[in-house]
């Protein structure tokens, strides 16, 4: 008589410290005080930086914006485990950790006000440009794995991008490849819960997003993206085994997208206000805080100093983004092709001696 089995793939799920800020000391990495307060100023800033942008926006000095509001403990977690010669490949939520491995500020912002000098990055920089097209970064990771490993650099590709991406094909054609190749990549989906309106359980019948490692062959590991110490500590893991032959890992670190898909959005038209609340109470800000409070570590008046300094620091950013000399603008068309097709040719030509070069 046939016989047929349904396997369930067992995803482990990383969590170390609580909403209330209590951490599981046999879990907890190996970080100093003086490191954990840095981790902590570092998603001050991202917040400062966020919610200036939207601001910007809405004064008309910004394009679209998407907001990081939730996701910090990401991508600080992420950046601080990782090592000088990695490179990171974002999507478009990732303003936090390309600032944490060296965007400067005002590109970033750059970049959003629809300025291409923004994807240029300083000599050095180990960070892809923004990728909008959903998914298409994926694919990118595994190459640039792929090179690390063929070079025999010890380095890491770490890719990030969002639930909905893990729908593109791009997304399994890059796992397959990165399970084959065994290249040098680390992949952290943000599982932020939504896709513009489309809501995880209508992008996938998984439950979860870790188990899709298991058909390429690599680990899989979910972690609660709200807490900073899983975050770290898992990515760390993930990197060490990159780094020393040992293959790719992708990482499922739950979250929640705080605010709008972007300024273009009103998320309200889609979500309960409860299901925000809720989230809200998981800040992953709040958690850190709480935790170094708790330790003696930090009180009122550094979190007054931290805000002012962060405050400054956007405050300079800005200035720095609109002391920018204009921009030329036929760099719309400079950095698509490296022959401008003929119907592209003509626009800039145009373009040109409407508001000239
Ligand atoms: C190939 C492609 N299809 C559609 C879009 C429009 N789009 C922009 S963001 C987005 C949703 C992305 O969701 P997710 O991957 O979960 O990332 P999040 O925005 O939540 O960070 C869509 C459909 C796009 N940019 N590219
Ligand atoms: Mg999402």
């Amino acid at each position: 008589m046939p016989r047929t089995q349904i396997y369930n793939a067992v995803t482990e799920r990383l969590e170390i410290l609580d909403p209330a800020g209590i951490v599981d000391e046999e879990l907890m990495p190996d970080l100093d005080g003086d490191r954990i307060r840095g981790i902590y100023s570092d998603m001050v800033r991202m917040r400062a930086m966020d919610e200036k942008a939207l601001k910007l926006q809405r004064q008309g000095r910004m394009g679209t914006w998407p907001p990081i509001k939730g996701q910090e403990a990401i991508q600080a977690g992420v950046a601080h485990a990782m090592e000088d010669g990695d490179w990171l490949l974002p999507a478009f939520r990732e303003h936090g950790i390309m600032l944490l491995r060296g965007v400067p500020g005002h590109l970033i912002y750059a970049y959003w006000a629809g300025d291409e000098r923004g994807s240029s990055f300083p000599e050095g920089v180990r960070v892809f440009p923004v990728a909008v097209p959903v998914g298409s970064q994926w694919q990118h990771g595994t190459g640039v794995g792929l090179s690390l490993k063929l070079r025999g650099e010890k380095a890491v590709a770490v890719t990030l991008g969002g639930d909905g991406s893990t729908s593109e094909g791009d997304f399994h054609e890059a796992m397959n490849c990165a399970g084959v190749f065994q290249s040098n990549s680390v992949f952290v989906i943000q599982n932020n819960q939504w896709a513009i309106s489309i809501p995880l359980h209508q992008q996938t019948a998984a439950k979860t997003l870790a188990q899709k490692a298991h058909a390429y062959g690599i680990p899989g590991i979910q972690v609660d993206g709200n807490d900073i110490f899983a975050v770290y500590s898992v990515t760390r893991e993930a990197l060490d085994r990159a780094r020393n032959g040992g293959g790719p890992t992708l990482i499922e670190a739950v979250t929640y997208r705080l605010g709008d898909h972007t300024t273009a959005d009103d998320a309200s038209r889609y979500r309960e206000d409860k299901e925000v609340t809720e989230w809200e109470g998981r800040d992953p800000i709040l958690r850190l805080r709480r935790f170094l409070e708790a330790r003696g570590l930090w009180d009122e008046e550094q979190e007054q100093e931290q805000q002012a300094a962060a405050q400054a620091w956007v405050d300079e950013q800005v200035a720095a983004l609109e002391a920018m000399p204009p921009q030329d603008p036929s760099d719309i068309f400079s950095h698509m092709y490296a022959d401008l097709p003929p119907h592209l040719a003509e626009q800039m030509a145009e373009v040109i001696e409407e508001v000239g070069s």
